[in-house]
């Protein structure tokens, strides 16, 4: 059986992926355009091309430098070229995964408080429709086959630190800019404890087994998800669906997701430039390839979403609509971006 006449094309067919050895090395044969039995940047930059394509073919741009970085964590050798043994690593580890993701979406704090309650996006700054998501969200979770799906819920109790009301029983630290006595609502303080805490002071919001916390109701709930619930010490807040703000307690969505075999984390939900941003920097920080799904995020201020989206971007993950998300979990629309952020996580993974 004669395949790959055309390099060009050669991730276009998922088929080639089933047989492990054979398209591996029809994958090294198809790009040596040389036949020396090894790749050079350029052959490699060819590889590039072919592999990180939009869902009509059309190849990304990719950065000489990136490229070159890229090259040169699978050149463990450091002789300028890959060779077939070399090639074995960059096969299974990466480009495996950059046609086949294994995807989770994360659908953070969804919850009453923060669309119609006492902490509804309509009346902060950017004056956002917090509802908005929920159309978007369910008409992703109906067509998308992702792999995994996580809800997260912001679960507060009476006495939580971040609620303005409560600033008077929480020692201040001396750095404090805000005093107890003037602190008003969204001022940031500074708690004394140890850690010292920044804490922005938000209305009371989303409290355990109140209506608030509730996701909204016409939000569509899969079977098999995982849930997350967060905020709950009443001594630390929790933006992110993975640590407390301090990253010192350990939701366990991190490790439920490697055990899931999770290479690719889309992110959505409320609010985009605090608990959606909160959980999309966590998720990079993690080594997950992490989306935000604009379109599905609804938040708090304008500037600070632009500042969010700079983070993420200038940290290798990617911003989309979620009507590009589907070709992206089926391995069709492959983002270089998405690509380079693991060939970092290779070179500076520890050695196993
Ligand atoms: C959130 C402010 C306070 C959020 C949670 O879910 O984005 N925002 N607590
Ligand atoms: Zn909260």
């Amino acid at each position: 059986m004669s395949r790959v006449a055309d390099a060009d094309c050669f991730f276009g067919g998922r088929e080639e992926l089933l047989s492990p050895d054979d398209s591996m090395n029809a994958c090294f044969t198809a790009f040596d355009k040389d036949r020396d039995n090894r790749l050079s940047v350029v052959e490699f930059g060819g590889l590039c091309r072919a592999l990180f394509r939009n869902d009509a073919g059309k190849p990304y741009l990719l950065e000489a430098r990136k490229l070159a970085e890229m090259f040169s964590v699978f050149d463990k050798n450091e002789d300028g070229y890959i060779d077939r043994e070399e090639f074995k690593m960059c096969w299974s580890k990466w480009i495996k995964t950059v046609v086949r993701p294994v995807s989770a979406f994360v659908i953070v704090d969804v919850q009453n408080d923060f669309i119609s309650g006492s902490l509804a996006v309509c009346n902060c700054s950017a004056q956002h429709k917090g509802e908005e998501v929920v159309p978007v969200i369910n008409e992703a979770l109906d067509t998308i086959k992702f792999d995994v799906v996580a809800y997260s819920m912001d679960w507060h109790p009476n006495n939580h630190l971040s609620f303005v009301t409560n600033v008077a029983k929480y020692p201040m630290h001396p750095s404090s800019k805000v005093k107890a006595a003037d602190a008003k609502l969204y001022d940031k303080v500074v708690y004394d404890g140890d850690p010292v805490k920044e804490q922005i002071l938000w209305p009371p919001h989303c409290i355990q087994d109140s209506w608030g916390a509730e996701l909204h109701p016409d939000l569509k709930i899969v079977d098999n998800a995982l849930w997350i619930k967060k905020g709950y010490d009443p001594e630390i807040d929790s933006y992110s669906a993975f640590f407390d703000n301090a990253k010192i307690s350990d939701t366990g969505l991190s490790r439920q997701l490697r055990q899931r075999g999770v290479t690719d984390v889309f992110v959505c939900g409320i609010a985009t430039d605090v608990c959606v941003g909160a959980t999309a920097i966590h998720s990079l920080e993690e080594g997950f390839r992490t989306i935000i799904m604009d379109d599905a995020c609804r938040g708090v201020s304008a500037e600070d979403i632009e500042t969010l989206k700079q983070d993420i971007m200038r940290n290798s993950g990617v911003i989309v609509a979620t009507s590009q998300v589907k070709s992206m979990v089926q391995g069709r629309d492959r983002r270089p971006e998405l690509g380079y952020k693991l060939a970092l996580m290779l070179r500076d993974a520890r050695p196993c």
